[in-house]
């Protein structure tokens, strides 16, 4: 991916399957780990051995996210879990805590989610 420039800000590489399993860019190297049915379980930081996001789907549908638990402070421990609310059409729409405060109000299109596992464009 390019900036308007035609710097290049992030990379991506793909597995046998076609999945992106590592992301590069300024700010280090996201390896991703991909099920069978291209769902991001979990993503880690360069060569750690502990993931800092994890992903937990429902099996309702491929793109229903149930929760994604993060390590927010980067000590290395998973200690924030949040509740995915999606859209209709799946988008992400805001993550609650664990007291149902939304957290964060985003709009996260499917394209960026499911990129971590789609072709490229
Ligand atoms: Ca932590």
């Amino acid at each position: 991916m390019k900036d308007s420039l035609g710097v290049t800000i992030t990379e991506y590489q793909y597995d046998g399957l076609n999945r992106r399993v590592i992301e590069e860019s300024g700010s280090g190297v996201n390896h991703l780990l991909v099920s069978q049915g291209w769902q991001v379980l979990e993503e880690r930081a360069d060569s750690s051995s502990t993931p800092h996001t994890q992903y937990v789907y429902s099996p309702v549908y491929i793109d229903a996210i149930i929760t994604i638990t993060r390590d927010s402070d980067a000590n290395g421990s998973l200690d924030q879990r949040l509740w995915v609310v999606q859209d209709s059409n799946w988008n992400v729409t805001a993550l609650l805590n664990d007291s149902g405060i939304v957290v964060e109000h985003t709009w996260i299109n499917d394209v960026e989610l499911q990129g971590y596992a789609s072709a490229p464009a």
